[in-house]
């Protein structure tokens, strides 16, 4: 491997004349810090070849307002055939019978897929219940504080968000059955960022009929996981399924929404049967409520991607995917580490720092001035959404470079390192520390440079000479 180290401390770029111009853009030092450092952010992971020569493909440059067959633009025959196949392939992904289950393959990626779902199946200031932000749902599932409406999801629609047990860290299903009854929502959402746990579908769907609710399955961060069917899929007990396709799906940036057709449900005394209007109502919220023209360089990639999900290698993927992150809260436990719920059903764990003396937000820069690459994260119980205790790590995207548990176990032992490294200081102080103590620094970087080396070691997917 001829790559330069990517140091941390001048961040010099290759020297390399003979490299493309291009790559010695803006782009060269995101590739290095991609390839010499460890991934650990639960919702990225390194896209095929395959998909980014499709982004970078001519699709980019064709407008077709619309759907296929009803354009409203010239030219659009083979974008049309393109949008077709990219529909059926994301049926066939989650073995959706076409007669019963429709998509939508336009949304530009996972926040336009759910805004659109809310406006066509909600009415404005109509209700919805998510899974609160800080307890490991999503900002579009309706997230507010008690200062201000953050989310144009709680601002155009009245969100009361449910709650995991801030003893257990599991999702707390009587206390949302009790609010629903009150609250009335029209719709609820069943989806996670930052949760370890499979989700109770058959439950959330009980809650739903109650209140006559749809239920919307929003699985953008293991969409993967169902794909190759490692984890439950929701969408037996769903109206409708969201997801992002850059997360465990691989593909490249975008949304796509699932949604049901023919029979909702079938009066008991009269026999009468309603059916579902959800297709006219998405695809109109989507085109034209709130998008123009589909990025159609985004559809081929997924597509591509979705090719890729029915291979068995995607499979064999996605089943290291969860051993690893269970192999890595393994060892982190086994290191004294409190892990939320004890361990993980899926690709991701959170660890609470609390009895550590320390939070998410100091680890999340140690470990980054140690080219560990993960996020801070409210864990359950926690005081303050703005200083959170807990470090999201998820297992994706370094699966995707080929590591196995082995492996993990090795990323677990940086993580320590760096993490005893954390200094009990604020934010700030650890901050100019790190800036001005040389000693400090020297220390950090020998984890740094054992970091980069390990991680130099695992091929990069994609395109290695972007
Ligand atoms: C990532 C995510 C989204 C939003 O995706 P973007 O592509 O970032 O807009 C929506 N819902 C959930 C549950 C997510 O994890
Ligand atoms: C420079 O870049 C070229 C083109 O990719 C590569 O083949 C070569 O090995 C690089 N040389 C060094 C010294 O990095
Ligand atoms: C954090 O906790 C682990 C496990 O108890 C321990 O090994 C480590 O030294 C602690 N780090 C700090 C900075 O307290
Ligand atoms: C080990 C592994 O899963 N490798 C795959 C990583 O991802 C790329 C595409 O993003 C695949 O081509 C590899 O097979
Ligand atoms: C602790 C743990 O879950 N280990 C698993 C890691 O991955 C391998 C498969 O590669 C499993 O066999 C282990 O059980």
């Amino acid at each position: 491997r001829s790559l330069p180290s990517a140091s941390m401390k001048t961040g010099k770029q290759s020297q390399n004349k003979s490299w493309p111009g291009r790559v010695l853009g803006k782009w060269h030092k995101e590739k290095m810090r991609q390839t010499y450092g460890l991934e650990l952010i639960a919702s990225e992971n390194f896209t095929s070849r395959a998909v980014l020569e499709a982004l970078g493909s001519c699709m980019n440059n064709k407008y077709s307002e619309g759907y296929p067959g009803q354009r409203y633009y010239g030219g659009t025959e083979h974008v049309d055939e393109l949008e077709r196949l990219c529909q059926e392939r994301a049926l066939k992904v989650y073995g959706l019978d076409p007669e019963k289950w429709g998509v939508n393959v336009q949304p530009y990626s996972g926040s336009p897929a759910n805004f659109a779902i809310y406006t066509a199946i909600v009415e404005p200031h109509g209700r919805i219940m998510g899974l609160d932000l800080p307890d490991g749902g999503h900002l579009t599932h309706g997230f507010m504080t008690d200062k201000k409406k953050i989310s144009a999801t709680s601002i155009f629609f009245e969100s009361m968000p449910y709650k995991v047990n801030p003893e257990t860290g599991y999702i707390d299903y009587d206390r949302l059955e009790e609010n629903a009854r009150l609250f009335h929502p029209r719709l609820i959402i069943a989806g996670t960022s930052c949760y370890s746990r499979n989700l109770d579908y058959s439950r959330l769907r009980k809650i739903a009929d109650e209140n006559g609710a749809y239920l919307l399955a929003d699985m953008a961060h293991i969409s993967g996981l169902v794909a190759a069917g490692v984890v439950p899929s929701p969408f037996e007990y769903s109206d409708v399924v969201s997801t992002t396709t850059h997360k465990t799906l691989r593909g490249c940036r975008a949304g796509v929404i699932f949604f049901r057709k023919g029979v909702r449900s079938v009066d008991a005394k009269t026999g009468k049967e309603t059916v579902y209007n959800l297709e006219s109502l998405i695809n109109q919220a989507v085109f034209p409520g709130l998008q123009g023209g589909p990025h159609n360089h985004a559809i081929a990639g997924v597509a591509v991607a979705l090719k890729q999900a029915l291979t068995p290698e995607f499979k064999t993927y996605q089943l290291q995917v969860l051993a690893n992150c269970s192999a890595l809260g393994a060892t982190l436990m086994e290191k004294g580490y409190k892990v939320v719920t004890g361990g993980s059903d899926n690709h991701l764990i959170l660890v609470d720092l609390r009895s550590n003396g320390t939070d998410g937000g100091r680890a999340e820069k140690v470990l980054e001035a140690c080219a560990i690459a993960c996020n801070k994260n409210t864990c359950p119980g926690d005081k303050s959404a703005l200083r959170p205790s807990g470090l999201r790590l998820g297992s994706p995207a370094l699966t995707s470079r080929g590591l196995l548990e082995d492996d993990f176990h090795k990323v677990a032992e940086f993580i320590h390192r760096g993490e005893n490294m954390n200094p009990k200081a604020t934010l700030k102080e650890f901050k100019d520390e790190l800036a001005q103590n040389e000693k400090y620094q020297l220390k950090i970087n020998v984890i740094r440079k054992e970091v980069e080396d390990f991680a130099g070691k695992f091929p990069m997917p994609g395109l290695p000479e972007l």
